[in-house]
């Protein structure tokens, strides 16, 4: 077998967003556009001749194209050793835990987490590095710089490799072992959680849950786990063949795209737990009996509790959350006398404080909650959690909520989103909006008055990377506060998220709906950015 150095052109937009390269499928299927993405990947990294590289995806449309590129290209690179999930299948946590496990030098995941797929779907490709995490600024930087100068790549001339079922094969000098992409992840949760409790608790005749795998790439992970280890009824798991277009559907899991679980768990005969996850199986959405807990406030919760779980009896070394993440969980970092670090949106950034100790527990708003088991955000792990502490404390999920708001007070929270803006008036809003935040200071609005604003940067307390320009953030002096930012994962134009959060410290003053208790703040997030008048939008696409 000889490798085969193919002369390329550099494509210009290779520039890996919050989580990697995310592009239409059609995109990707441009020739070399891959490769060349891949090598430039393995041109920014050193010494991983001979080592070995985790491969694997959410199962979708392209995915098992884009893994036999890249099983090739890695032996014409050099590594010594392939590991890659039985049918191309990794969620990517248990991509995060499989390079943990067997000490690869790092990962290729391919995903789009829940952006729609199929043949004119979205298709993704992000590099972990051996902590098991989403590869930092310093190393996406570098990539980028590659793509914008590479003129060839090294591919193996070879036959396909057979994905369909576990064995060890050879390609050129490197090993190729396809492997049960379950079992690792699997051990990892019996290693963390009280399994008999939630066994017997998901086996009690009184206790029923249901988990929307979505058709996305949990769906296996979720039956293996919750049913055939821990005896859920067969049929707790919906959904639960990853396919390549997730079924024609939106794994994105929030109130608006897993409207049929939604609608169970809100129906007369409602399960008492709810739980769905993303197409990469990162994201997560928990459900009570009529009830929703907030990501932000799952994260709280989840800290609050943490003792009652085995994994985490010795208690947390440190919270840390993304910016526009609510504060609910700075005031439980507060009572247990631990620091609540806040980052800039994505995971990459949580990667430095969990491998220093100075973080156990991480979340982000966007139904993204994890620890330092892996690298990664984990769906399957908070739904695992939540169940623990159902097993343990005997109460329902909106009594576990309510303690906590009674005990914390109550942080409202609501995302929206203004999906498929125009990039000029989105920038326009953005720059428009950074002048006028100088003026803010001060001013009042209704009964609210502006304590400070910025423009959110991060210095990494680890290495001291600094990372500037994450999101327009307004405080307001009762604490609460309004989040500008635009997303760094779409597609199709722009996307401006605004989060809107306020605090609320008596439970007698506290009220159901978040929106109604957000109504004043919604407006004056309108009226210092004039969102209207900017998109041409009288109302968000989507409201979390
Ligand atoms: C979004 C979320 C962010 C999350 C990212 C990746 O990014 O806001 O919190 O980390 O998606 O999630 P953005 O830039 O569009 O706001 V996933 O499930 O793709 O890995
Ligand atoms: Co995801």
């Amino acid at each position: 077998m000889s490798v085969l150095h193919i002369l390329t052109e550099p494509f210009p937009d290779q520039k890996p967003g919050t989580s990697g390269l995310r592009k239409k499928v059609t995109i990707f299927q441009q020739p070399h556009y891959l490769a060349n993405f891949v090598q430039s990947i393995f041109d920014s990294l050193q010494g991983f001749e001979g080592q070995t590289l985790v491969v694997g995806g959410d199962g979708r449309y392209y995915n098992r194209e884009a893994i036999q590129i890249i099983l090739k290209m890695a032996a014409a690179n050099g590594f010594g050793r392939v590991l890659v999930g039985r049918d191309g299948i990794l969620s990517t946590p248990a991509a995060s835990c499989v390079i943990r496990k067997h000490g690869a030098f790092g990962g290729i995941i391919l995903s789009a987490s829940h952006n729609p797929a199929g043949p004119k779907g979205d298709f993704g490709i992000k590099y972990n590095i051996g902590n098991g995490g989403p590869a930092p600024e310093t190393v996406t930087g570098a990539i980028h710089e590659h793509s914008l100068r590479i003129r060839e790549y090294r591919v193996l001339d070879a036959a396909d490799i057979d994905l369909t079922r576990e064995a060890i094969h050879s390609l050129g000098g490197m090993q190729v072992e396809v492997f049960d992409p379950v079992t690792d992840y699997a051990a990892l949760m019996e290693s963390l959680f009280d399994f008999e409790a939630i066994g017997s608790l998901l086996r009690s005749r009184d206790f029923r849950m249901r988990f929307d795998a979505m058709h996305a790439v949990n769906g296996p992970y979720a039956r293996a786990i919750l049913e055939q280890r821990l005896g859920a009824p067969a049929g707790t798991v919906m959904n639960a063949q990853p396919l390549e277009d997730f079924g024609g559907g939106h794994p994105d899991p929030n109130l608006t795209y897993a409207d049929t679980l939604v609608r169970e768990m809100y129906s007369e005969d409602a399960p008492r737990f709810g739980a769905a996850s993303d197409g990469d199986g990162d994201r997560n959405m928990i459900l009570g009996d009529h009830f929703f807990v907030t990501p932000s406030d799952s994260l709280a919760v989840l800290a609050a509790n943490a003792t009652l779980v085995p994994g985490y009896r010795q208690g947390l070394k440190g919270i840390a959350r993304s910016m526009p993440t609510s504060q609910a969980a700075d005031r439980v970092a507060a009572a247990l006398g631990i620091t609540c670090h806040e980052t800039p949106t994505g995971w990459k950034f949580f990667g430095n404080l969990l491998d220093a100790g100075l973080a156990t527990l991480c979340g982000e708003e966007s139904f993204g909650t994890g620890s330092d088991h892996v690298r990664e955000k984990d769906g399957l792990w908070t739904v695992l959690f939540w169940l623990n502490l159902l097993a343990v404390r005997q109460q329902s999920v909106a009594d576990i909520v309510r303690d906590h708001w009674a005990r914390y007070g109550r942080n409202y929270y609501s995302r929206h989103d203004y999906e498929g803006l125009d990039l000029t008036s989105a920038d326009a809003l953005m720059s428009a909006l950074r002048t006028t935040m100088a003026s803010l200071p001060d001013k009042v609005f209704g009964d609210y008055r502006v304590k400070y604003s910025d423009d959110f940067q991060y210095t990494d307390p680890v290495d001291g990377s600094l990372s500037t320009g994450q999101g327009i953030r307004i405080a307001f002096t009762d604490g609460s506060r309004i989040v500008y930012r635009l997303s760094g994962t779409g597609t199709e134009g722009a996307t401006l998220r605004v989060y809107i959060e306020r605090y609320e410290a008596l439970p007698e003053h506290q009220q159901q709906d978040a929106q109604d208790a957000l109504a004043d703040l919604i407006r004056i997030a309108d009226e210092i950015a004039g969102i209207r008048r900017h998109t041409g939008r009288e109302r968000p696409t989507v409201i979390t």
